[in-house]
């Protein structure tokens, strides 16, 4: 492991909070680098030369020289002068955390989709930097790798880079618009669907798996693992639970506070799938000390993305690893208490996600003649059917549908 330093600069625009430096401490450990120590700094604003003020570079030089530092990583985005000036000053190397989120990105991407998400972020935050990446490459050869693969990204002129840009963002667009059309082709099942969002490692995936262990998709699971951004793609399953139709679930990319601005924006377009769905399903950390903080960055995402208005519950996971659950207070409603991986009130969550789903759809009587029989099956399918009798013009049935499936049906209601 690398020994390095986090510093993080509070100025009135961008307080410092006390769990900023954890979960940058957090993302470096995973990337193997080892915080071994911490510095903080409050100005007006940041110093266009060093982010930091004069007095604290010197500080920070001593420290660099007098221990085994090997690199400084800053909670701010630095422009590109900035980064150099320090490593210039400094003599090691330098990066923020934009560079190490993207650098845990592009070794979590798997997906095709993920993959192309982080490459345009990473190509997003290099062209402002090119000049200085090249000097810098210039002047200290190999680096501790976090700066990449200097040499070929050197040989990649201003011009290639933004033509890449381009080519992969009308892949993203391609990308996109067939999850459209394969939305639209669940809506056109008349399918409900569910989205799950939540902060990254909240336990979304472990959600998604338990719902779909109880389906039929059984086998389908996503991975789901201790560690931030497992998740670096949306996924869908069909869940079919008994005594309840076929719906949707959604899974969605993990976020962080204060996400860089173009992977925010990357980000942003997988949770596209989410925008129709009937059911927005929050999920938290319960035994994580910024609790708040999570619940401020979800819901901020939430209202981003225009979900404000729709039907939610909150599902405050991790329950087992709270000493008193019972008195855990939660100020949002409606909410559950959960431990997706103890198995605990789960049975009782999946009864609200069906009671909350469907809590719409209304009674309704028809009459199938035999000849149009896929009417019935489809009735099975999309609603709970609650009789069946025969009669000589056709099958009598009750159900209890959605408005979809009412207006879909219109036309043979008795
Ligand atoms: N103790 C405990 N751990 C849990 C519980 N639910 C999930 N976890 C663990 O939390 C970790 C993260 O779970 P994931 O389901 O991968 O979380 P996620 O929200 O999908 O995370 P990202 O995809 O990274 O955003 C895993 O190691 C899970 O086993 C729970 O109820 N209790
Ligand atoms: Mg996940």
């Amino acid at each position: 492991m690398i020994p390095i330093l986090l510093v993080q600069l509070s100025t009135p625009a961008q307080p410092a909070h006390a769990y900023d430096l954890e979960e940058l401490a957090a993302l470096a450990l995973q990337v193997g680098l080892d915080p071994v120590q911490t510095m903080t700094q409050h100005l007006s604003k940041p110093s266009p030369f060093s982010a930091i003020g004069k007095g604290k570079l010197e500080e920070l030089k001593v420290l660099c020289e007098t221990t085994d530092i090997e690199m400084v990583v800053f909670y701010n985005e630095l422009s590109p002068t900035q980064m150099r000036n320090l490593e210039e000053v400094l003599e090691i190397e330098v990066i923020d955390r934009t560079m190490l989120i993207l650098e845990l990105l592009s070794q979590r991407a798997s997906s095709n989709m993920g993959k192309r998400l982080v490459s345009i972020a990473q190509m997003k935050y290099l062209l402002p930097r090119l000049s200085s990446i090249n000097e810098m490459t210039d002047r200290q050869q190999g680096g501790i790798g976090l700066k990449g693969p200097g040499e070929t990204k050197l040989e990649l002129s201003r011009r290639n880079l933004e033509q890449s840009i381009k080519h992969e963002e009308k892949m993203l667009r391609h990308d996109l618009k067939v999850r459209l059309q394969n939305r639209k082709q669940r809506k056109r099942n008349d399918l409900k669907t569910v989205a799950i969002i939540g902060y990254t490692n909240a336990g979304k995936s472990t959600l998604l798996n338990t719902l779909s262990s109880l389906g039929k998709e059984k086998d389908k699971q996503v991975l789901a693992k201790d560690q931030v951004f497992s998740t670096l793609d949306t996924a869908s399953r069909k869940i079919t639970l008994p005594h309840a139709p076929s719906f949707i679930v959604t899974d969605t990319v993990g976020f962080v506070s204060n996400m860089p601005a173009h992977l925010k924006a990357a980000f942003n377009a997988t949770f596209e799938e989410t925008v129709d769905a009937d059911l927005i399903l929050l999920v938290l950390d319960a035994s994580t000390p910024y609790l708040d903080a999570h619940l401020k960055a979800t819901e901020d995402l939430i209202d981003q993305l225009g979900l404000t208005y729709k039907p939610k519950l909150y599902i405050l996971n991790k329950m087992d690893r709270l000493t008193y659950p019972e008195h855990f207070i939660f100020h949002r409603f409606p909410y559950l208490k959960v431990s997706l991986t103890q198995g605990h009130d789960v049975k009782n969550l999946i009864d609200t996600i069906v009671t909350m789903v469907f809590e719409e759809d209304v009674v309704k009587h028809y009459l199938i003649p035999y000849e149009e029989d896929h009417h019935r099956a489809y009735l099975r399918n999309y609603s709970v059917v609650v009789a069946e009798t025969h009669h000589a013009k056709g099958t009598l049935i009750q159900a209890k549908v959605s408005s979809k499936v009412a207006e879909h049906l219109k036309a043979f209601e008795y």
